[in-house]
């Protein structure tokens, strides 16, 4: 029996081996994020590995895909369950600013802590929402939905295949291969001629759009590696000359701990794809669609902390907008720099952060009784904390990354008949409850202040 943790394993190495094929420009940031983050761990020893053992960092990757209907996205699902990975998060891009999208998304990801210690790969899942008339017309949606439906992403024997290891908890040996083989093929890019004149009407209203609905199927967008110390990252491809976003989304580089997740990407590279024009004719051209992105992963936040986040956030935009000529990061780092607990034992204390506790087997004893309250027992060095990493995303940050293959704002309008999509009409679609990731922070550490109060007889 190959368990869902190898599945997911090896699902994640033949995705990266099939867009290594694919987008060679894949290899080379694998390349360089390995080469910086050997660099911090010779650098700063112990001390780099406290979010993650360079073993974890160095094996991490998420990818991107996307999906045009709810039935596909409760098969993908399926397909997702059988590797152990689960919804959680639900992300709104339609009114992401500067860029609005016109997707919904959640990430599949492992939930426990000894799974996500095993291999922690996720996958960022967006969604088409044809309904919404801020992006399509009445005939465009009827038109739109009906290509949609007509394609078939995932084959019956997958899903099948799916539902079995979801409910053993894994495949024996040789329908493990198949399996591995028939998910990892849903998405290769298709050599299958795209439509010219559907595309090129979708790509008016977004290039996303077009990605999603403009193609009979589906494929990874990136496949994103993790590194320790992202600014170091930007500028070494940046002097490779590679064209990188403008921005590193999320957090600005500053003096204190890192907190959530800083991202950034190339921009999508011109790949040959086969046309159908409207005579009939097959030619080639070019589509950029494909891009690649990494990441640094800092301390997951509390809705407390979240709460400051973007209050820090907003200040920064604030103070950006009055003085368009200074540098983001520069405005961001001052703000930070004023308004952000610059330790971890601040973070802790104030509860902006979630970390995990375990007694303190070191404390000098002087001859005080540990109480029940959680600042005094870290004040007082009963217990010793470790960071929680924040295993999602970040709607305006992926906002941000969807730009790097979107060539102007598209065709938004203003409109009252928004389609209404939320957390609870996700998990209705997928069949299954889409997870909130501030409850499974809480419940991480919520499980280790039990083993505290049990040891420390509180
Ligand atoms: C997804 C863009 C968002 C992230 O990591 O936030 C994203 C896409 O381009 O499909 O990948
Ligand atoms: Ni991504």
């Amino acid at each position: 029996m190959i368990e869902s943790w190898k599945l997911r394993a090896r699902f994640a190495r033949r995705l990266a081996a099939l867009y290594g094929q694919e987008v060679p420009a894949y290899l080379t940031l694998v390349d360089v994020s390995q080469e910086v983050n050997a660099e911090v761990i010779e650098r700063l020893g112990a001390d780099a590995e406290r979010l993650g053992s360079i073993g974890r960092v160095s094996a991490e990757r998420h990818g991107a895909i996307r999906v045009g209907t709810p039935q596909e996205l409760g098969q993908v699902a399926r397909v997702f369950a059988a590797f152990g990975m689960h919804p959680t998060g639900f992300y709104d891009l339609r009114d992401a600013a500067p860029q609005p999208v016109p997707v919904v998304s959640t990430a599949f990801r492992p939930i426990d802590r000894d799974e996500l210690a095993r291999n922690p790969f996720r996958v960022f899942t967006s969604m088409l929402v044809p309904q919404d008339r801020r992006f399509f017309d009445a005939d465009l949606e009827r038109r739109l939905s009906g290509f949609l439906a007509r394609r078939r992403l995932f084959p019956d024997e997958l899903l099948q295949l799916a539902d079995r290891a979801a409910a053993d908890g894994g495949l024996p040996g040789e329908r493990a291969d198949r399996f591995l083989d028939l998910a990892t093929g849903c998405f290769a890019l298709s050599a299958e001629p795209v439509d010219r004149a559907w595309y090129a009407e979708l790509e008016r209203v977004s290039s996303v759009a077009a990605d999603i609905g403009g193609v009979t199927s589906t494929h990874v967008n990136h496949l994103t590696p993790r590194v320790l110390d992202i600014d170091e990252l930007y500028a070494r491809m940046s002097s490779r000359g590679i064209e990188m976003i403008n921005e590193i989304q999320g957090p600005p580089r500053w003096r204190g701990p890192d907190v959530l997740l800083r991202q950034t990407s190339f921009r999508a590279l011109a790949e040959p794809r086969r046309f159908r024009e409207p005579d009939g004719s097959v030619t080639t051209g070019e589509l950029r669609v494909r891009f690649g992105e990494v990441e640094a992963r800092g301390i997951a936040l509390t809705p407390r902390g979240r709460d400051l986040y973007d209050r820090v956030t907003a200040r920064v935009d604030e103070l950006a907008a009055l003085d368009p000529a200074r540098p983001r990061q520069e405005v961001a780092e001052q703000v930070w720099d004023k308004e952000f607990p610059d330790s971890e034992v601040e973070l802790a204390r104030r509860d902006l952060a979630y970390f995990t506790y375990r007694v303190n087997t070191d404390r000098p004893g002087d001859g005080r009784a540990p109480t029940a309250d959680l600042a005094d027992l870290i004040d007082r060095g009963w217990v010793v904390a470790e960071p929680i990493v924040y295993e999602d995303f970040l709607p305006r940050s992926a906002a941000g990354i969807f730009a790097s293959n979107l060539t102007g704002k598209g065709d938004v309008h203003s409109s009252r008949d928004v389609a209404v999509r939320d957390l609870g009409w996700m998990s209705d679609v997928i069949g299954q409850c889409v997870n909130v990731p501030e409850s499974i922070y809480a419940a991480h550490r919520a499980e280790s202040l039990r083993r505290v109060r049990d040891e420390l007889g509180i």
